[in-house]
């Protein structure tokens, strides 16, 4: 990596079938993004694991994502793509500014909040200190920026808040980080439901759009998207009095290249339908193609392998000086390998 360019973070969890809120939030500019920064991307699989899962069917999405950042353009050779449990440092981070993050801030966050409701039976300590791994993640390559989707600005908050505590004891340490919301910088919203997120634990799959899904499918789910019901209809974007539009242009402007206002030129005297239709096809055809090159990657575990274990012996390199940077400041012996 160039050490002139600004270093800049990334991770997806393992966590279900990856739908276009990732593709759009972090994965649909990553050819140029790499232009621009030093990169890590990571596959986030402690985070994971707050939720119960399956254990085969953690192991295979692990996979599935690396093969999906590689069917996105990501060049191993260019950026570090490595798995967040193969980098023992993340864990050791994450339990020092455990001790520097407060009951109160973390039970606050609305991720906390939301996923204690969903998984009731489970409310693990995990949930509760899921910030304070991902502050950890980020720190400990001292991220320049960090590239999330917009769903995630709380957690980003708590970051700066962590680093500016820790830097006030003991100088300045750790790098603060700054976000970067890839392109529109859009939250993609449910279809069904266009004032909620869409997500990859949505249990209603009419809601969202898996980046693995069949066109056929697709085209049906954006067809039957709520739109909005003023009459006659207007393609315009206005998030608040037509959150259902707002969210269908902002996908159809990421797909097409164009911006919101040529949109709303192109389409002004036509219906829905007609602008259904188009965006419809549009995605379709653009996740087919992503999806062959998806394939292609995932059938060759081997190879994906190779590129975790170098990815992560890159990571941790970075790592370790951080960590013992940390330890030196606080206090703990710090070991020579
Ligand atoms: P879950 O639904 O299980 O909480 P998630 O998809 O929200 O999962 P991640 O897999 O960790 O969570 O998300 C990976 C990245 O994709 C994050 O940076 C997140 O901000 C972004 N992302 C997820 N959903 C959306 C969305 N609807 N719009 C924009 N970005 C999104
Ligand atoms: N929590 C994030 C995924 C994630 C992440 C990170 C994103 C884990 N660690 C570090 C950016 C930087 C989410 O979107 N749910």
């Amino acid at each position: 990596m160039s050490s002139k360019k600004k270093i800049l973070f990334s991770a997806i969890q393992p966590s279900g079938m990856l739908t276009l809120g990732n593709y759009i939030g972090v994965l649909s500019d990553l050819v140029n993004i790499q232009r621009n920064y030093s990169c890590l991307f990571c596959v986030a699989d402690l985070h994971a694991i707050t939720v119960r899962r399956n254990p085969s069917v953690l192991y295979n999405s692990i996979f599935d994502i690396i093969a999906i950042y590689l069917a996105c353009g990501l060049d191993p050779n260019r950026s570090i793509l490595f798995v967040q449990s193969h980098v023992y440092e993340h864990a050791q981070l994450s339990w020092i500014l455990n001790c520097y993050s407060y009951i109160g801030e973390l039970s606050r966050m609305t991720q906390f909040k939301n996923k204690s409701l969903q998984f009731s039976k489970n409310i693990n300590s995990g949930l509760l200190n899921y910030p304070v791994l991902m502050a950890s993640d980020v720190l400990l390559y001292q991220t320049n920026v960090i590239l999330v989707g917009a769903d995630q600005k709380q957690h980003l908050e708590l970051i700066h808040d962590i680093v500016f505590r820790f830097n006030k004891l003991y100088g300045n340490l750790f790098v603060l980080p700054t976000s970067l919301a890839s392109l529109t910088g859009s939250k993609i919203m449910s279809l069904l439901d266009p004032n909620k997120k869409m997500s990859k634990s949505e249990p209603n799959h009419n809601n969202t759009i898996f980046l693995l899904e069949e066109p056929s499918s697709i085209i049906k789910k954006i067809k039957q998207a709520k739109t909005d019901s003023d009459q006659p209809s207007s393609i315009i974007y206005d998030q608040e009095k037509k959150p259902g539009i707002s969210n269908l242009l902002n996908i159809f402007s990421i797909f097409s290249g164009l911006s919101i206002t040529d949109l709303e030129h192109q389409y002004c005297d036509k219906i829905y339908s007609e602008f259904k239709r188009d965006i419809s096809e549009l995605v379709a055809e653009k996740l087919y193609l992503l999806q062959q090159q998806y394939f292609d990657f995932r059938k060759n575990e081997d190879y994906l392998q190779d590129i975790i274990n170098i990815g992560a012996k890159k990571a941790r390199l970075q790592a370790q000086i951080t960590l013992n940077k940390v330890y030196q400041s606080i206090g703990l012996p710090v070991k020579y390998y």
